[in-house]
């Protein structure tokens, strides 16, 4: 940044908004609701889904016979199990970003050589808790050390044990597609300093015709539009918001030139809504833009890893290339 030498006289012209957001007080789901239905256009960040039902409806959706990432990736772990672990090699510590319901890390554990501690780390505490519980019934000799947190803030890890082997990240299920690519970078950069002298395991999804990446995201049985309308439900729960399910539509679809899924809420008729005692007008048609999901190609992602200061290692990928799993050295 350059210095600040002529920045004083300027505040003496700064506009005043008419009406300030009071957001004091409010949780952050609040906080930032108020301010996406402030700003146009609308938008708001997709980590507010993952309420308990919301992480529910989450683990349907990998279910679901459109969605073929999930079970792609699982295929990609279990046949190349014993590669990845002998990546990671020994005694290793495994910090997983966006844990959810930490099945994933189970075909690692399996096939690792005596792992020594599992941090995994999510935004919904309920949720890690169950599952962290019964992965320790499961796996006694290891140690698991849930952390609620939200990764996409700054975060503060527990020391590696000391005579743990190095300290490898796991972050599946293409969640890196979920940011756009400065805030893919900010994260990366994030993980490159937490997982300093070791590496991370990257999962990302691969373009592919968008007529299956539509299909993914629209499925028949209407999961993903009841996960994408629960974000409403879960404003009237907890922010005593009067969202009318009914009269919003779940929206996906493919943003070719941005190389994106969008998911959008879209308001069937006008309207009025009250959130945390405020009150917004939707018009018909207007929209709350809800998630990006980025497909990537092998060397989109190994170039955004260099960016962020990684050494792109191996791929692995399965025989349709649908989706890629990479092994990022981390700076020492
Ligand atoms: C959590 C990022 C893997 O973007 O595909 C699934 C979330 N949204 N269906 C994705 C999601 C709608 C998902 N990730």
């Amino acid at each position: 940044m350059k210095p600040a030498t002529f920045a004083a006289p300027r505040r003496r012209f700064e506009a005043v908004p008419a009406e300030p957001l009071e957001t004091a007080g409010l949780s952050a789901f609040g906080q930032d609701m108020l301010a996406a239905l402030a700003a146009s256009p609308r938008s708001i960040a997709p980590k507010y889904f993952y309420d308990a039902p919301g992480s529910a409806l989450f683990d349907r959706i990998c279910e679901l016979p459109e969605y073929y990432p999930t079970r792609t990736e699982v295929g990609i772990l279990q046949a190349q199990a014993v590669h990845i672990a002998e990546a990671i090699g020994p005694n290793a510590e495994i910090v997983e970003f966006g844990a959810g319901s930490l099945l994933k890390i189970r075909l690692l554990l399996d096939a690792m050589d005596r792992p020594s501690r599992y941090l995994p780390i999510d935004i919904s505490g309920e949720h890690l808790a169950q599952a962290a519980a019964r992965l320790q019934q499961d796996y006694a000799g290891l140690e698991v050390l849930p952390v609620v947190a939200d990764y996409t803030q700054d975060l503060i890890l527990p020391r590696a044990a000391p005579h743990a082997g190095r300290r490898v990240g796991f972050f599946p299920g293409s969640t890196i597609g979920n940011f756009t690519p400065p805030q893919a970078l900010h994260f990366l950069r994030m993980a490159a300093r937490v997982l300093r002298g070791g590496a991370l395991l990257l999962g990302a999804d691969l373009f592919k015709d968008p007529a299956l990446l539509h299909a993914a995201y629209n499925d028949a049985q209407g999961v993903t539009a009841a996960f994408n309308l629960n974000l409403l439900a879960r404003a009237n729960r907890e922010l005593g918001a009067d969202f009318v399910l009914s009269q919003f539509a779940h929206s996906a679809f493919y943003n070719a030139p941005l190389r994106r899924i969008e998911m959008h809420l879209v308001s069937l008729r006008e309207q009025q809504v009250t959130v945390c005692g405020r009150r917004f007008s939707f018009s018909e048609g207007e929209s709350l833009h809800t998630e990006n999901s980025h497909k990537f190609t092998v060397d989109s992602l190994r170039a955004l890893a260099t960016e962020a200061g990684f050494t792109p290692g191996r791929v692995w990928t399965d025989p349709n290339q649908l989706f890629s799993l990479h092994w990022l050295q981390a700076p020492s």
